[in-house]
């Protein structure tokens, strides 16, 4: 990747909400991830080059330098809390509220509560930070089904419009933590490729301030 210029960021949501950040920047990608099958995808800027990983593989892309950059929502950084990442910029895209869900008429219980969620170490935290104990159960997703079928009385999830929570009879409980989509950069890419990465943070600063 020596002279390439390289950007992780995942299909779907993040993808479609970059697009036009990186078109006012002047980068355009020659093929559609949704359509190609191709990881790698050149751009009209010859030097950059994006790569398509999943959401919460980011982050570890970009840390060992598989990618300079990447873009990733601060759901799945807050998840990474150890890693050596610089987090230039807030892109304000892709924006919800990581909360905690549960059944509407539920009642206090005796004993622990048990938390579903994909968001361990955030999870881990929030009830820390509350002096509350639970027992916290990792799943990958579909999280709204666990208090259904009594897996566990909470949830913890991003949370957007409330329609996924709402039809499946869970509400919004608690609030965690605003979540936006972050530019975050690999801190050797920083130092070595300095003036062209400062260069891609003004230009998407500036198409971030025109949106
Ligand atoms: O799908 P995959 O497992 O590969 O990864 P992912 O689910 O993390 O990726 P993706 O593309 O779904 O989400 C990428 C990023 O978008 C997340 O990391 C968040 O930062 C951000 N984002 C913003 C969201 C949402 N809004 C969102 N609503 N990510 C997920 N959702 C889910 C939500 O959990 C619910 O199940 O979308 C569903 C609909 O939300 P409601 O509230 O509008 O019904
Ligand atoms: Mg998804």
């Amino acid at each position: 990747m020596a002279n390439y210029l390289t950007l992780a960021l995942s299909k779907g949501r993040i993808y479609k909400e970059t697009l036009p950040l990186l078109k006012a920047a002047g980068i355009e990608p020659i093929d559609d991830p949704e359509t190609s099958r191709k990881l790698i995808l050149e751009t009209t800027q010859p030097d950059v080059r994006l790569i398509i990983v999943r959401a919460s593989d980011v982050p570890t892309y970009v840390e060992y330098g598989g990618a300079d950059m990447g873009i990733a929502g601060k759901d799945v950084l807050l998840e990474h809390p150890k890693a050596e990442l610089y987090e230039p910029v807030d892109l304000e895209i892709a924006q919800c509220k990581l909360m905690t869900a549960g059944r509407e008429n539920d009642t206090a219980r005796a004993g622990r509560l048990k938390v579903a969620t994909k968001f361990v170490e955030s999870t881990r935290r929030f009830y820390a930070e509350q002096g509350t104990q639970v027992d916290i159960i990792k799943l990958y997703g579909s999280m709204e089904l666990a208090p259904l079928v009594g897996l566990a009385d909470r949830i913890v999830d991003v949370v957007d419009t409330g329609n996924t929570l709402r039809a499946n009879g869970l509400v919004p409980m608690e609030h965690i933590a605003d979540i936006s989509s972050r530019l975050v950069v690999n801190k050797a890419s920083m130092k070595m490729k300095h003036a062209r990465i400062q260069q891609f943070i003004d230009d998407i600063r500036i198409a971030i301030k025109a949106q």
